[in-house]
């Protein structure tokens, strides 16, 4: 058993190779929260999925900082192990904040496996080496300029193609994408962009042989999300509505959907992330990995959860390259066949390199156990 030390937090920023957009909004530069602990064995790194402002989900990177700060690494300090298990007890008594908990239980997670010599894959009984990669393209500018981001990828070998939508910028783009490419595993993302009312829209789509609809109405509203899914052929998946395990029972239970986004940080963090996995896995639901345009450190936890066995659809796991032009970390390439190696080594089998830090690094605070709260 090994003692919690200290918790460094580090505000970093990249420029993305092209602005993503979605239907809530447009970034150009991911900006993000990592987390590193330090115990009496090991170091750990976590990476929060926040982002500048509370559209995505309610956590932003300033408030992710604070929760952090105020409450986890105090919550942490308190403990006499410094193991994920017991962080993740202690940390039942802050509320919410699901994204801020996963970036200091995924480091904890880190450190506590590279003691012992573990890899996070081989922790989450995972059943394959490599797993295969889709991609999420955001809103273009035209449709043309969309076939030809739809082509590079598909180029590029990836194996299921996702595409953003919004109101207006919807049926006839993925009708386009759809003709050009008839026999492609295609999927939408809308965003919780529409209401009820725009059934008409979604009888459009339905008839365009997609992989799924991903959130397509409010992410509190798993009621309406049932109802529309009774409407329509084409399977909905939730991504927004699903916060923790209790999350996923219910929209599977009421119907909401028939697949699940499984993203570790939406829900809290690796452990939570499994209990998600192996509920739709007793269900026969499908999951996949969704992402958060992460940088190398995030996207080595998804690629080790991906690897799990109820993950059976392509997920958002992306090469390096579709998102940086240096990740922090070294970059994660696809093959040729579409899919990516999982990490091998100890912990989350990365590390970022202290020459990238110096670059990206805007911010740090380093809190120790002994210091006053
Ligand atoms: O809804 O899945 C989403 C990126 C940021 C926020 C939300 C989402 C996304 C993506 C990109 O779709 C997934 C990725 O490539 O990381
Ligand atoms: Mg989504």
């Amino acid at each position: 058993m090994s003692r919690p030390r200290a918790l460094e937090l580090l505000r970093v920023e990249l420029p993305l190779v092209r602005p993503f957009r979605t239907s809530f909004g447009e970034v150009t530069h991911k900006r993000c929260v990592l987390v590193r602990v330090e115990t009496d064995e090991a170091e750990g790194w976590g990476e929060c999925v926040a982002d500048e402002r509370p559209d995505f989900s309610g956590e932003f990177n300033e408030g992710a900082w604070l929760a952090i700060r105020d409450f986890l690494a105090p919550a942490w300090f308190e403990e006499e192990d410094a193991g994920v298990a017991t962080a993740e007890r202690a940390f039942a008594g802050v509320r919410g904040n699901q994204m801020a908990k996963a970036a200091v239980l995924d480091a904890i997670l880190d450190a506590e496996l590279a003691a012992s010599d573990t890899s996070l894959a081989a922790w989450l009984g995972a059943e394959r080496d490599r797993v295969v990669c889709g991609v999420s393209i955001g809103i273009a500018s035209s449709t043309e300029a969309l076939l030809e981001q739809v082509n590079d990828y598909l180029a590029a070998g990836y194996r299921r193609i996702k595409l953003k939508i919004e109101p207006g910028l919807d049926v006839e783009r993925v009708r386009a994408v759809r003709a050009a490419h008839p026999d492609i595993l295609l999927s939408v993302d809308a965003n919780a962009a529409y209401r009820p009312e725009d059934i008409d829209t979604f009888r459009a789509i339905d008839d365009l042989g997609l992989l799924m609809i991903e959130q397509p109405l409010h992410h509190e509203d798993l009621v309406r999300h049932a109802e529309l899914q009774a409407l329509l052929a084409t399977d909905l998946c939730l991504d927004e509505s699903i916060r923790s395990a209790a999350d996923a029972a219910a929209a599977l239970e009421l119907g909401a959907c028939r697949i699940v986004n499984i993203k570790q940080g939406r829900v809290g963090g690796v452990p939570e992330a499994r209990r998600v996995h192996d509920l739709c896995r007793e269900r026969d639901t499908p999951v996949w990995c969704g992402g958060m345009l992460e940088t190398g450190i995030g996207r080595a936890v998804n690629l080790a959860l991906a690897a799990m066995p109820g993950f059976t659809l392509p997920g958002d796991t992306s090469a390096s390259a579709r998102y940086f032009a240096d990740d922090l970390t070294e970059p994660f390439d696809l093959a040729p066949d579409g899919t990516m190696a999982v990490p091998t080594g100890p912990g989350i089998g990365v590390r970022p390199r202290p020459d990238r830090l110096r670059d990206c690094v805007s911010r740090r605070e380093l809190i120790s156990a002994g210091d006053k709260k």
